[in-house]
């Protein structure tokens, strides 16, 4: 019962998800605009010299051929064998069989809606599951996270459908065809790719996080997926790269450390594992970008179009940054002299060679209760290359853009990183400043992130099929380690509100709460709602009684960040005459 309920569940999750994601897909005109954006940043900010990034031109090549390619190259191998398939009769689940037609992905990939028919595919094999997700209206369906699509990268999140002989019971009837032979061919092939592309050889991802820029990779996962864990999976957690993957070599691999007057070390993983004591440590990344788009609703933001979810949450292993310093003699006050920053750099390089880069205060460094981590170790498992393989910082309750990955170097000195991303990016201004007026000078580096809260589920523009009361979940998380006390929710636009369970929130102490919370509520709807369209609103409050702003309007920042008005949904609720 409990995997057919699994299998149920995972046939949940609206077609709102396929249309959302279809409207959050970044037009081309946009991202032409997104690319040139960085074609000028390199050719200002480096060294002046005019400087087309030839990642440009590849990246635009690539925009404008179809999507079937990019799936292509997106999805798992599905077949599975190393070997070229041979065609032959094969009747296990997923399976050719010899007496079916065949489809291309690019067909399969346009059956996503009732209306056009849902497919998927496993293994060769092309299903239509159409009526399968109908017969469970209970509930929507995260089926439909793979429709038009190969059903294994869903799968395999989920423990119920590894070798489920019920989960193929259910599947096999509805089997209609077999992917096309030159397709099946094709996926087995290893990736062709262009040398000359920085972003060759890019790590493959998983097909639910939707990127908002794919070169270099930027994508969050479908909210409603990231409510549904409170530690997110690897394959799930958001993905903010400013730059190419860069391939690392564990050979070569040292970490670099130091600063000025300091002495320098390096160490090799194994020799910072078998140095420093080992922590573990469950803490919420959120990029300073997270509800861009929220924001731009009030005036036009340059910048990666962020949902709500540029948010994850991870238990991360590593060893104190306090620890290493303390190594570095620095633990007594006394020495510290004019030292105030640690910065950190990483591997992946910009166009001019410059790494990637970021620094926090000393204090938080020092501090063994900031909690600072070098980090090898994500949810058990090793830092993914998207997440920094082979070591990154983990600063907690600080914004992503400081938590530098594929770390090479920790440096203690009196100033602030030299990098872009700290002296020209992730900095806040008033309404007035643009592009024009703006002195970057002028603001600090966002180091510590405001409170903020969003509503996950219902997704705005869902149909709501209850006319008395609201099921309303998300997350809440503050920076600086303060906890999230309370989540309030309003189903009229902010007039009257009611209380959240916070139904998983973490237990880490005053001022160190690293995690998010989870919450939910049902909300009573008000009178005569049916038929018509609600607007629902979440606000938190953090330990330190700070709580979100009504509306972005009176803080719009030219770069979009720390966004954390309200959150605002829309939903319709559904009127009888609508069946
Ligand atoms: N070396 C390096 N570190 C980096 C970045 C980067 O582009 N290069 N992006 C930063 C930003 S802006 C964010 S929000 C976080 C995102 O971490 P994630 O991709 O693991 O979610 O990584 C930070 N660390
Ligand atoms: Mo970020």
């Amino acid at each position: 019962m409990a995997a057919v309920r699994g299998v149920v569940t995972c046939v949940r999750v609206s077609a709102a998800f396929y249309s959302t994601r279809s409207a959050g897909r970044t037009p081309l005109s946009q991202k032409w605009t997104v690319l040139q954006q960085n074609a000028r940043r390199f050719s200002t900010n480096q060294s002046g010299r005019a400087y087309i990034w030839p990642a440009t031109a590849v990246g635009v090549a690539c925009g404008l051929t179809a999507g079937a390619a990019l799936y292509l190259t997106r999805r798992k191998n599905p077949v599975g064998a190393k070997s070229a398939p041979t065609f032959e009769h094969d009747p296990t689940p997923g399976g050719f069989r010899t007496n079916l037609p065949e489809f291309s992905l690019q067909e399969v990939s346009r059956h996503k809606t009732k209306a056009d028919r849902i497919w998927i595919t496993y293994k060769s094999g092309v299903y239509d599951i159409t009526e399968f997700v109908e017969s469970h209206p209970g509930g929507s369906s995260k089926i439909l996270l793979a429709a038009g699509g190969a059903v294994e990268p869903f799968w395999a999140m989920y423990a119920v459908h590894k070798d489920n002989p019920e989960v193929f019971e259910l599947l096999e009837p509805l089997r209609i065809g077999n992917i096309s032979r030159k397709d099946l061919i094709e996926m087995q092939r290893t990736k062709k790719s262009d040398p000359n592309d920085p972003f060759a050889s890019e790590p493959g991802r998983h097909p639910a996080l939707a990127p908002s820029s794919s070169k270099p990779f930027n994508a969050e996962p479908p909210a409603e997926l990231l409510v549904d864990n409170y530690i997110t999976p690897n394959e799930l957690f958001f993905v903010r790269n400013h730059l190419p993957v860069p391939q690392v070599d564990m050979k070569n691999y040292v970490l670099t450390v130091g600063g000025e007057g300091l002495k320098k070390h390096s160490f090799t993983l194994d020799e910072l594992k078998e140095k420093f004591k080992h922590r573990k440590m469950v803490a919420t990344i959120q990029c300073a970008g997270n509800r861009r788009s929220n924001m731009m609703e009030v005036k036009k933001i340059k910048g990666l179009s962020w949902g709500i979810a540029a948010i994850s949450n991870a238990e991360w292993t590593g060893v104190f940054l306090s620890d290493i310093l303390a190594h570095l003699g620095l633990a007594d006050p006394e020495k510290r002299g004019e030292l105030k920053h640690v910065q950190f750099e990483g591997l992946d390089l910009d166009p001019e060679k410059a790494p990637y880069g970021g620094s926090i205060p000393i204090e938080k460094a020092l501090d063994p209760s900031g909690d600072v981590l070098l980090a090898w170790d994500m949810n058990g498992e090793p830092l993914s290359r998207d997440h920094g393989f082979p070591l990154r910082v983990i600063a907690p309750g600080i914004i992503g853009a400081r938590q530098v990955k594929w770390l090479s170097k920790v440096w203690v000195s009196p100033d602030e990183s030299p990098s872009h991303w700290q002296q020209n990016d992730y900095k806040g201004f008033a309404p007035q400043v643009d592009w024009d007026t703006v002195d970057f000078k002028k603001s600090p580096a966002i180091q510590e992130y405001p409170v903020q809260s969003a509503i996950c589920e219902p997704k705005d523009g869902a149909v709501w099929d209850n006319e008395e009361e609201v099921t309303v979940r998300g997350y809440a998380y503050s920076g600086g380690g303060r906890e999230i006390i309370r989540v309030d929710v309003s189903a009229d636009g902010g007039k009257t509100w009611h209380p959240t369970e916070l139904v998983a929130k973490p237990n880490q102490g005053y001022n160190r709460t690293w995690a998010w919370t989870l919450w939910e509520a049902d909300v009573p709807l008000p009178k005569d709602s049916k038929g018509k369209e609600v607007e629902l609103c979440a606000k938190a409050v953090d330990s330190a009684y700070n709580t979100q702003p009504e509306s972005f309007k009176p803080y719009w920042n030219l770069r979009g960040v720390v966004a954390n008005a309200w959150h605002r949904v829309h939903i319709k609720v559904e009127d009888d005459e609508d069946n």
